[in-house]
């Protein structure tokens, strides 16, 4: 058996480092009519520090956040949704 090469591994453990500190948070999100919603939805909890990934469902009403739980709070995001004119609460 071969070891990997040292390169290759740096990564891993980097990218093992990021998983362990982020989460995944559904949010339901309501007042969405339009593709313009989502981008605003979008824009909203993406500008928040420590959020890493948005992925916003129209049909299904709610959004997926991948954030550091640290710095980007579940209340900080749903306050975040409310400046921009949605209601949100955690799914
Ligand atoms: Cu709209």
């Amino acid at each position: 058996m071969r070891a990997p090469p040292p390169r290759l591994r740096i990564r891993e453990e980097n990218d093992t480092m990021t998983e362990s500190t982020n989460r995944e948070t559904r949010l339901r999100v309501t007042g969405m009519t339009c593709m313009s919603c989502v981008r605003h939805v979008d824009h909203a909890l993406r500008d928040l520090d420590g959020v890493a990934a948005v992925q916003v469902r129209l049909r299904e009403g709610e959004a997926l956040v991948e954030h550091d739980p640290a710095r980007a709070t579940v209340d900080e995001m749903i306050a975040a949704l409310r400046d921009a004119g949605y209601d949100a609460a955690a799914a």
